[in-house]
């Protein structure tokens, strides 16, 4: 698989923009250092975090950025995703860290691409309240007022589907809300905050302005037509419900009606032009009617009451975290946002894609990035407009509720001594980096 019968990865335009992501609450530690965010309070809850971990030290980044910055030099990446905390840019010194970061990307030869929210809401915010979106708004500004004259690439929100999901339907993930269909307001608040966010870049010059949303095909468990419309019911929640906000600045299927606020009005803002539409892509989901004994979303048990259930995908290798290898998925997806919103869809940059294997000797991970790639390649000989591929992650780091058990990293941290050191896969990486110049 690594080497698809032996012929090398295509060749992409010389402008793609390879890169690696990472986000600030997982990689950074010094949490003693900025103010408190939902996660920190999470965190602190027993049995919230499997492994009962924090991520108060995570990989030290913080302090240890200079080293990893050489660890992106040495990978001879053209970009760098990474996230700005927002609890830390509100405490004395935060905007200093992220000056120096970027200072040293720059002299690195490494773009910049900063996502101005990845999860880490400040403790005292919320996204139920409306008006979140409108602080979210002020931290963009301060942001991009201080590193403008040297970002020109920006991300405003990570997921807002799984944060939503996650963090406040399901209570997977901070801030652990458990309120099922009650949780939409926090979907449109994110949207809206979203939408003021590109205003706000484009009141401080930014030109190139995305955001990053997960998404992956529907597959539904049979062609029975109870399982086509819980398939096209979770499709609606997972995929459409955030990208036709964005893309054609209306919700689809009458969702705009469960919205609170002045919907058509936040619409607009909403859809605010982008320069480029992100997308976060791990694999399928295959959906049925409610019922499935098996039925879980990233390793939790779905609620009953819901009106579909997770399905297990059969036949296909599984990553460690047990998720299904699908690189066709992605080609797929692709292919059918070309064909769903035609003109409307902006050009795409796949700002995560990656899997999670232990060990240093990472096969595993080197035959999924090598398969998605050439996926990724597929779809953009089918005509999809795509201009980057990010690796979720450069490195191992806190894997939200799962801890540090998943270790989605090209360079492994051992995270007694903090000592990075590169995988069998970030010398694949590079050499498929290399042979792209
Ligand atoms: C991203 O979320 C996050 O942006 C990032 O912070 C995180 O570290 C990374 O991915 C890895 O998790 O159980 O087979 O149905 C990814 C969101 C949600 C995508 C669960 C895959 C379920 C796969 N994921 N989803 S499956």
């Amino acid at each position: 698989m690594a080497t698809d019968d032996g012929n090398p990865i295509p060749r992409f335009p010389a402008d793609f923009l390879w890169g690696v992501s990472t986000s600030a609450h997982q990689i950074e530690g010094a949490a003693g250092e900025r103010e408190a965010s939902v996660w920190d309070v999470f965190t602190a809850e027993p049995g919230r975090v499997k492994d009962g971990s924090t991520a108060d030290i995570a990989c030290d980044h913080y302090h240890r950025y200079r080293e990893d910055v050489a660890l992106l030099g040495g990978l001879g990446v053209d970009a760098y995703r990474f996230s700005v905390s927002w609890p830390r840019v509100n405490s004395p010194g935060g905007l200093d860290f992220y000056d120096r970061l970027v200072d040293e990307l720059c002299a690195a030869g490494v773009r910049p691409v900063p996502t101005l929210f990845h999860w880490d809401l400040p403790a005292s915010l919320d996204w139920l309240q409306r008006d979140t979106a409108a602080r979210f708004a002020d931290h963009v500004s301060a942001v991009a007022e201080r590193l403008g004259d040297r970002v020109g690439t920006w991300i405003t929100l990570n997921e807002p589907a799984e944060h939503t999901l996650l963090g406040h339907a399901l209570g997977a993930h901070a801030p652990g809300r458990r309120l099922l269909f009650d949780a939409l307001p926090v979907a449109h608040h994110q949207l809206l905050a979203h939408g003021l966010a590109v205003r706000a870049l484009r009141a401080a010059g930014a030109a190139d302005v995305g955001i990053a949303n997960s998404h992956g095909p529907t597959w539904p468990a049979s062609a029975e037509p109870a399982d086509v419309e819980a398939a096209g019911f979770y499709d609606v929640l997972l995929n459409r419900l955030f990208a036709e906000p964005v893309i054609l600045g209306e919700y689809p299927d009458g969702m705009g009606e469960l919205m609170p606020g002045d919907v058509a009005a936040d619409l607009k803002v909403i859809a605010e032009p982008v320069d480029w539409y992100g997308i976060n892509y791990y694999a399928p989901t295959r959906v049925g009617a409610p019922g499935g004994t098996d039925s879980e979303y990233g390793g939790l048990a779905l609620p009953a009451e819901l009106p579909f259930s997770v399905r297990e995908i059969e036949g296909r290798p599984v990553t460690d975290f047990g998720w299904p290898v699908v690189p066709e998925g992605l080609t797929e997806l692709l292919c059918g946002f070309r064909e769903t919103y035609g003109e409307q869809l902006p050009p795409i940059v796949i700002t995560e894609n990656g899997c999670s294997y232990d060990g240093l000797d990472d096969q595993g991970r080197i035959a999924y990035l090598d398969a998605h790639i050439r996926a990724l390649h597929r779809a953009m000989e089918a005509g999809v407009d795509v201009r980057g591929y990010f690796v979720w992650s450069l490195m191992d780091n806190f894997e939200w509720a799962e801890g540090y058990a998943r270790r989605f990293g090209l360079v492994h941290v051992d995270y007694a001594t903090l000592e990075r050191t590169p995988k069998a896969s970030y010398h694949w990486f590079r050499d498929v980096l290399r042979a792209q110049r």
